[in-house]
């Protein structure tokens, strides 16, 4: 018989300490995270450590779950094999994909025998030939199970197998395929002012960085047209919240006055954000996306809204009351960030939270998500704040798009979603592609990366750990893989000579206001960045570009880790890290085993971490040197190997990998 039945690796069960600090010390005690999103302004110790520090995944000691998912998004490894007879091709054909009749498994040769090795859907059979040389398609001589082809001929028939110890999941696959997405957070206001006429009336009482600064849909046009994001190699864009928002200042917790500039104090819920533009220009910029191969998804903010908002106004029994006993319930004050109070607090006095337990505020809320998902023809949705929300609306927006949105676009539209914690069992309560979210954002990466990476206040020993119970974690959902967002210190100053920030979670308040940093001199902070992004864009997830990071910005926390978008003018330091991402994401473009490959480590020490990267017969190697020296690493294959990050040659098993960075081998 030519079937055979092989092991996934899916990593190692692992107890880990330290690396993902989420336990109650770290954040009762030190500066936790900002909730993402709610944005007065957020992160004061007060506030924030209750909802944070409660998470048990990730923690010392846990050992995490099998990757969760239904038996239909369930895959086994599977080999065939042809005993050669002098062919000098052999390809097999079939229906174990959707395409795999056009779009075989090319079969290698080892000794006398052709082998495929490829992924088989759970318990389904499938008809297959093999195909000699480029024209004479046969049945499996080994297979007595036949059937007729239709042809005169017959097909092989595969039995159906399952794995149940060492299946992996993969996500649903309707038109694209979302594990090809590279994301970039397009911040509106402080990217690119294309129109300003539409950047009044100010704001009163509000200082600079926490006001409107101009940028629009006209201006994200703009670059989309000028081709800036296809240069950069990035496919897919996440715009801030187009919703109008309200036009007067609210107090963040930080003491000083905000204006609704980052979107998520929605009021008008059917119409968009005058100073970013009209419906007509957001449904201009999707549509200049598309023409350029670019998709977009829209960050909506379902929450809350503003206390102006008509819908409060007019039905203020579909919001939770602002009342807990005689206190006030807002986040962190009268009630708990966590649990069921998590769910129903105010984030501030001025922005009433909605109770999805009402079937009619749950429908209302959800129709919206739907219509301007109809009238603006976008792909996805970043959803805001997902541990404040009520399940029954993730379930029904999913339950709808489905039916409603899908049957249409024959494409999955994606949701991922925002949970600011270290917690990956809460993150991961929430990752079903078929009834909830595809993923959310890896906040524990992220936290093992600049701790290791950038900061070098962890070893890459702890990244690797880290990553050993990362692998699969996920289920079939598609992560958004990050190293700084909107909500964090930007990454840059992490990765200085003299780290201003050392703790991965720092929210960096302390210098939003006052005492800003700047840009690093030198090429090192660049250089450690470039090899951050070396690791997510050389992993399975989707790769999140946050604006501005591409080439190093500067900034506190919030609001400082929003300044305007720099457009020309780099330092050297700038550029190179700028055309680094550039040629990662043409790395990852061209090879499959990045974007959904398995992963093994082949070598790691405190200072590197060697791993390979395989799907099918696409295999890579990435070595990863954090530290200021050049470091030799082992365990790569004999002969020459080839960075594709620069096109450079070098000699396995044991190259030397030149100080903070990271090469992506391919052996010739
Ligand atoms: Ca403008
Ligand atoms: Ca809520």
């Amino acid at each position: 018989m030519g079937l055979s039945r092989f092991c996934f690796t899916l990593g190692p069960i692992f107890a880990l300490a330290g690396v993902v600090a989420c336990g109650d010390d770290t954040f009762v005690n030190e500066n936790p995270p900002s909730v993402g999103g709610y944005d007065p302004g957020n992160t004061t110790a007060t506030g924030y450590g209750a909802g944070y520090g409660q998470g048990q995944g990730g923690t010392g000691g846990s050992e995490p779950p099998p990757p969760m998912c239904d038996d239909e998004y369930k895959l086994c490894a599977a080999e065939l094999t042809y005993p050669d007879m002098g062919e000098q091709s052999v390809e097999l054909r079939g229906s174990f994909k959707a395409d795999g009749w056009t779009n075989g498994v090319p079969m290698v040769k080892d000794g006398a025998t052709w082998k495929a090795t490829f992924d088989v859907s759970w318990a389904t059979d499938f008809q297959y030939k093999f195909v000699l040389d480029g024209t004479s398609w046969i049945a499996d001589p080994n297979n007595p199970n036949q059937v007729d082809d239709g042809f005169g001929g017959k097909n092989s028939v595969f039995s159906g197998i399952t794995c149940p110890d060492d299946f992996k999941c993969a996500p649903p696959i309707l038109g694209y395929d979302w594990r090809d997405a590279v994301l970039y957070f397009v911040f509106v206001d402080r990217f690119n002012d294309g129109n300003p006429a539409n950047n009044g009336p100010a704001i009163g009482g509000v200082q600079t960085p926490a006001a409107y600064q101009g940028g629009d849909f006209v201006g994200v046009t703009q670059k989309i047209e000028s081709g800036y994001f296809n240069d950069l190699g990035i496919n897919t864009l996440w715009l801030s919240v187009p919703l109008d928002n309200a036009d007067v200042a609210g107090a963040g917790d930080d003491g000083f006055n905000y204006s609704a500039y980052h979107g998520y104090w929605p009021t008008n819920l059917d119409q968009t954000e005058s100073r970013q533009g009209s419906m007509l220009e957001l449904t201009a910029l999707v549509e200049a996306a598309h023409a350029q191969g670019l998709k977009v998804i829209v960050d909506y903010a379902m929450n809350h809204v503003h206390s102006s908002s008509p819908v409060y106004q007019q039905h203020q029994d579909w919001f939770w009351p602002n009342q807990n006993g005689g206190n006030n319930c807002v986040c962190g004050q009268g009630c708990s960030w966590d649990g069921a109070e998590g769910k129903r607090c105010w984030f501030r006095d001025y922005l009433p939270d909605f109770n999805f337990t009402n079937a009619a505020a749950r429908q209302f809320s959800v129709d919206n998500a739907i219509w301007w998902i109809n009238q603006t023809g976008i792909d996805g949705f970043r959803l805001d704040a997902v541990k404040h929300i009520e399940d029954a609306w993730l379930l029904d927006l999913r339950s709808r798009v489905k039916a409603e949105i899908e049957p249409t676009t024959q494409q999955h539209f994606y949701m991922v979603g925002e949970t600011f914690t270290g917690d990956k069992g809460t993150i991961a309560y929430y990752v079903n592609p078929s009834t909830m979210l595809d993923g959310q954002f890896d906040f524990p990466l992220r936290h093992a990366l600049v701790g290791s990476v950038l900061a070098r206040s962890a070893t890459m020993n702890d990244l690797n750990g880290f990553l050993a119970g990362n692998d699969g974690y996920y289920g079939a959902g598609v992560m958004s893989t990050f190293i700084g967002n909107h909500d964090v210190p930007r990454s840059i100053h992490f990765a200085q000579d003299q780290p201003i920030w050392t703790d991965p979670w720092a929210g960096g308040k302390e210098k939003a206001w006052s005492g800003q940093p700047g840009l690093p001199s030198g090429m090192s902070a660049f250089e450690r960045m470039a090899t951050a992004f070396a690791v997510i864009f050389t992993l399975p997830g989707v790769p999140l570009v946050y604006y501005g990071d591409e080439y190093g910005m500067p900034g506190a926390g919030d609001p400082d880790n929003r300044r305007f978008m720099q457009w020309s003018g780099y330092s050297q330091g700038q550029q190179f890290l700028r055309d680094r991402v550039a040629a990662l994401a043409s790395v990852r473009a061209a090879h499959p085993a990045l974007r959904r490959g398995t992963r093994e480590t082949v070598h790691v020490t405190n200072d590197t971490l060697v791993y390979k990267m395989q799907d099918g017969t696409d295999v890579v190697y990435v070595a990863v040197n954090r530290s200021d020296s050049q470091q030799q690493v082992n365990g790569l294959p004999a002969g020459t190997l080839t960075d594709e990050v620069d096109g450079s040659s070098h000699q396995g098993p044991s190259p030397q990998i030149p100080a903070r960075t990271a090469r992506v081998f391919v052996p010739n």
